[in-house]
């Protein structure tokens, strides 16, 4: 399904250490399609929502009030598996587990800095999407190279 979507979120780590350009470009080479794309510091409501199902978890207090600190970039991006490509782009959770030529594994150390965040399914990728982003602000549009890059 080529209409495959997916949450990218470049969490504020990689935002204070200017890694948002080369994490977009890594969605972009490939050849997944950006839909809608905002920088914003997210409140503590918000990611509370967001990581939600790792509420019972000893962590969940101190990721919630970190990722509300600065500033993150949202993004959707579509395309064939983009939910699967997308985590494997990513690497493990762990960045120590990540290899290199991934995401994590290029550019972080430690587990409560790891950079990035994907979906880890379709289900949960809708969910987010419709967590951070209007109808109105996902595009329509059709990328002069889709062509190229899909039979
Ligand atoms: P992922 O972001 O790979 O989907 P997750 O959903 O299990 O991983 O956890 C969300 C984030 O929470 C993760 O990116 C970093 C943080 N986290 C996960 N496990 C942690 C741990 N054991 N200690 C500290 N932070 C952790
Ligand atoms: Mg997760």
């Amino acid at each position: 399904d080529k209409t495959e979507r997916t949450f990218i979120m470049i969490k504020p780590d990689a935002v204070q250490r200017g890694l948002v350009g080369k994490i977009i470009c890594r969605f972009e080479e490939k050849g997944f399609k950006l839909v809608a794309m905002k920088q914003k510091i997210g409140s503590k409501e918000l990611f509370a929502k967001h990581y939600e199902s790792l509420k019972k978890l000893k962590f969940y207090d101190g990721l919630v009030a970190y990722m509300a600190t600065s500033p993150v970039v949202a993004m959707v991006w579509e395309g064939l598996g983009v939910v699967k490509t997308g985590r494997l782009m990513l690497g493990e959770t762990d960045p120590a587990k990540s290899l290199p030529g991934t995401i994590r594994g290029d550019y972080c150390i430690e587990i409560g800095r790891n950079i990035c965040h994907g979906s880890d399914s379709v289900a949960s990728a809708n969910d987010e999407i419709a967590l951070w982003f209007d109808d109105s602000e996902l595009c329509h549009w059709t990328p002069s190279n889709s062509a190229w890059i899909y039979e």
